[in-house]
């Protein structure tokens, strides 16, 4: 635990310190490739806004879910599977519950997830971009897949 902190604020300083540089127009090559996506619930509507988010293969991307909703109460989470692959980890996450954040734990079709949060509340993590190609992500919340779901686009470079 103790470890875990100073590493994270590293990254943390790594990330501002990139975007200073965007914004003077300074050229660095970083050694990681590292991308920022936000993403939020369409208010109280069960979508994704936006539906759609690229990323170069192999960033450490620290993607943000804000859930906008104001007065549904249901929970959404942010899961990115394997191509084909929806139907499948949402009907193994119904069997795992609520409990679990309505995934299947250790299911190997998932790719990267955040747990659950509700109205008004957002969660940041982090993953490595997998292999170019596209990617669905979605809400496992029972009944959002449907409707809330989207295309993680991963470009060669
Ligand atoms: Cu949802």
């Amino acid at each position: 635990m103790s470890n875990s902190l100073p590493t994270r604020r590293t990254i943390l300083m790594s990330m501002s310190g990139l975007v200073v540089m965007a914004a003077t127009g300074a050229q660095a090559a970083a050694p990681t490739k590292e991308a920022m996506l936000m993403i939020e619930s369409d208010g109280d509507f069960p979508f994704f806004v936006p539906d759609e988010l690229t990323v170069p293969t192999g960033a450490k991307v620290s993607l943000t879910f804000h859930h906008t909703g104001q007065i549904m109460t249901q929970s959404h989470n942010w899961v990115l599977v394997k191509p084909g692959t929806m139907e499948a980890v949402e009907t193994a996450g119904i069997e795992a519950g609520e409990k679990n954040n309505w995934l299947k734990p250790g299911d190997p079709n998932v790719l990267a997830a955040t747990h659950l949060i509700g109205k008004g509340a957002h969660v940041t993590f982090e993953f490595i971009a997998p292999a170019p190609g596209d990617y669905p992500f979605m809400c496992t919340t029972p009944g959002h897949g449907e409707d809330m779901h989207g295309i993680l686009h991963v470009t060669p470079n």
